[in-house]
């Protein structure tokens, strides 16, 4: 008999969108029921019946109110298979009802990092859940490096008893591009600014850049790496995060304002580019963790012209695992950011947790 499990999904924004049409696409033994879209926090798609929705109409098919999380636990507890919540929106209210949603035997699969790199309560309470009996399972490699094999593997080596020594990386997508482009192994006088406005009309920057620069969501990333790797990490705002928005800047209300300012200070972050070229090396902003001295951080580093770091291209992410097994460091690197390898990342948790449930 075909195994089938139902699915209930929340969000078709960029991210929520490629999920739907690989979803509709995806060969695969087991059958997928979504039983439950909620495209947006108003408007909703599913039958008390569980009649699958069609994927193939999903965006104009006429909807309904959306059912409260409380609703929503009820309704796939009550349906007569083993079901999964793919949570596809930066919600902290879905995210904090995560403990609840494993408890009850849903499973989780997700892009969104609020849960994980909130106030550790929320993490410990998330991981206790999942050890209880019948409780759903939780995946979500897309909350650090888009489908870049990190958790999967860092988890694997963890518990098949090695010790991780240091993490360090390149973990947003944005930043990457910015840095790549700024500051290079070859003189340049290319202004950061300049970069900055480039990468937002790429597309490659929040709407409001400064959600990049201040450094946030590089820290909650780290915050997920270096809690599995056994740091208790309060919250992403307990460890020193340098941020790239001037300090006379940061009461500016407008991105508009911010952008037109951000010339200003160019030179400030020019000389720090011009002393590192001095010694051969760039600037790229990079997370650590440091199991040894149990120190998180985000900022600007500086890396020898032949370092992997330097190298990089594009909006690629690169991550580098010192264990005590990889005593040169496990190199991880590759696209870190986009709808679609984002979709297919969170797809894939999506079939692994169908094929353990
Ligand atoms: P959108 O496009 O804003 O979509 C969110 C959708 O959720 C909207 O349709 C909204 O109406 C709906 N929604 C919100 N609350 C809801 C509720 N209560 N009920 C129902 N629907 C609700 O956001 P994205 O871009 O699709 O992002 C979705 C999630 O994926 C977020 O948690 C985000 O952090 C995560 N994510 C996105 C990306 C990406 O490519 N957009 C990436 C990683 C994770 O690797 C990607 C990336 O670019 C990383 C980063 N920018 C970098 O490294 O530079």
């Amino acid at each position: 008999m075909t195994k089938s499990v139902n699915v209930a999904i929340i969000g078709s924004g960029v991210v929520g969108g490629a999920f739907l049409g690989q979803l509709k696409n995806l060969k695969s033994s087991i059958k997928y029921n979504v039983v439950y879209l909620a495209k947006t926090s108003t408007e909703a798609l599913y039958s008390k019946s569980y009649e699958p929705v069609d994927l193939s109409n999903w965006s104009t098919a006429a909807t309904q109110a959306t059912l409260s999380l409380d609703e929503l636990v009820k309704f796939l507890k009550a349906g007569s298979k083993p079901s999964i919540l793919v949570d596809n929106t930066s919600s902290v209210a879905i995210a904090d009802y995560y403990p609840t949603f494993i408890k009850e035997g849903i499973s989780i699969a997700t892009p969104n990092k609020k849960a994980f790199s909130s106030d550790l309560s929320v993490w410990k309470e998330i991981f206790s859940n999942a050890e209880l009996p019948h409780a759903g399972l939780v995946y979500h490699e897309a909350t650090v490096g888009a489908a870049l094999p990190l958790i999967g593997p860092l988890r694997d080596l963890i518990t098949t008893g090695d010790k991780v020594e240091k993490i360090e990386g390149i973990f947003s997508g944005t930043l990457s591009y910015i840095f790549n482009e700024f500051s290079t192994t070859e003189k340049s006088d290319v202004k950061f600014s300049d970069v900055v406005k480039v990468a937002k009309k790429l597309g490659y920057t929040e709407p409001d850049p400064r959600d990049d620069l201040n450094g946030l969501d590089v820290a909650r990333k780290v915050t997920i790496l270096a809690r599995i790797s056994g740091l208790e990490v309060q919250s992403p705002t307990s460890f020193p995060v340098d941020s790239l928005i001037p300090k006379q800047l940061e009461g500016i209300q407008s991105a508009a304002e911010f952008l037109e300012k951000l010339p200003l200070y160019d030179d400030d972050i020019q000389k720090v580019k011009d002393e590192a070229f001095a010694e051969g090396k760039v600037l790229r902003f990079v997370g650590q963790v440091d199991l040894k001295s149990n120190k998180v951080s985000v900022g600007i580093g500086k890396y020898a012209f032949d370092h992997p770091f330097a190298s990089l291209k594009g909006s690629d992410n690169v991550v580098s695992i010192k264990t005590e097994r990889y005593v040169n460091p496990l190199i991880i690197q590759g696209a870190g950011a986009g709808a679609e390898i984002t979709a297919h990342g969170v797809l894939a948790d999506t079939i692994k947790i169908a094929e353990r449930i």
